[in-house]
């Protein structure tokens, strides 16, 4: 059985040298809903493309794992009501069932570590959830971000989670985060937290430069890329904290626990900001696609 399923556009970019930025597809399966999830992915792709790198969106399409979909894939993925939400512990289980879903940050970096990609992009990846001292919610993604050496272009960890904690998570697990252009860590919708970042890179190249020096020394674990979300884009930490304690508390009244509570509160957040988060989301996706493309290209350009 061959394991990976290349596009066309994502064969030819590898049989060419062209440089290749991955991207995941839960932030379309549950990220975002219809039509937005759609037209954003599509969007991405073509920023990716502009910048002259080659896009591969990846997921599990009845079984088969996919670096890279084509335009009727992307379009059937963005509206099929059931699609699973893959991580590291049940990626192997969709693609043997021929199953469908879609891949979150971690199963993302498996699949493009194993097509020899370097730099994926995201929205922002899953960390240590708010009451995780009482309920363990803490996301895969700070794992396979230990182990598998992918560099990850976020706008910081998701401003639901308990943000100290998951950057101490990080730190343990020896995950260097790198916040591009500023001192703070971005929040994900908003462009700063109050949390100063551990590290800071102001080019792609010296990202490109550090993911190679982590390669030579052989670390296996990757990089995380805390890009800031525009400044016209971003909704103010302030605006945005009590909302998030809202949702939260929302998700506990509900009882809504392990991979559902992710979709939940972000859904949540869209209704109480009146669609702003998703303004946000999508703005900041875009341009950690543009960020993700240039490391591409430098990565590649130190290659050669
Ligand atoms: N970035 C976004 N929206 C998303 C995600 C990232 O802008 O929905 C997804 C990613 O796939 C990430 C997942 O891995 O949220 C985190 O889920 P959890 O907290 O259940 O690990
Ligand atoms: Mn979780």
């Amino acid at each position: 059985m061959s394991l990976l399923h290349w596009s066309d556009e994502v064969r030819t970019a590898r049989e060419n040298g062209v440089p290749i930025v991955a991207l995941e597809s839960t932030i379309i399966t549950h990220g975002m809903p219809y039509p937005q999830n759609l037209e954003t992915a599509r969007a991405v792709e073509d920023i990716v493309r502009k910048a002259g790198a080659v896009p591969a969106t990846i997921a599990v399409i009845e079984g088969a794992l996919l670096i890279g979909l084509s335009p009727d894939q992307l379009n059937w993925l963005a509206q099929v009501p059931d699609a699973r939400k893959l991580s590291r512990a049940d990626l192997a289980v969709c693609m043997a069932s021929g199953g469908t879903g879609s891949t979150t940050v971690a199963a993302t970096m498996i699949a493009a570590a194993q097509a020899g990609i370097a730099v994926f992009a995201t929205g922002g990846i899953g960390g240590v959830h708010v009451g995780a001292e009482h309920t363990f919610d803490i996301s895969a993604d700070l794992q396979e971000l230990a182990q598998t050496a992918v560099t990850v272009v976020s706008a910081g960890a998701k401003a639901i989670l308990d943000l100290p904690k998951t950057l101490e998570v990080l730190e343990t697990l020896g995950v260097p985060v790198i916040a591009y252009g500023q001192d703070d860590l971005p929040a994900f919708w908003s462009a700063r937290s109050t949390l100063p970042a551990p590290l800071r890179m102001d080019s792609a190249d010296a990202i490109a430069a550090t993911h190679l020096a982590r390669a030579a020394l052989g670390l296996p674990g990757g990089q995380l890329v805390a890009n800031p979300v525009p400044a016209a884009d971003e909704i103010p930490a302030e605006v945005l904290a009590p909302l998030i304690a809202q949702a939260t508390e929302d998700a506990a009244a509900r009882g809504i626990s392990g991979k559902a509570v992710t979709p939940f509160l972000l859904d949540r957040l869209f209704v109480l900001t009146e669609g702003r988060s998703l303004a946000a989301n999508i703005a900041l996706v875009r341009n950690n696609a543009r960020l993700a493309a240039e490391i591409a290209l430098c990565i590649a350009a130190r290659h050669s």
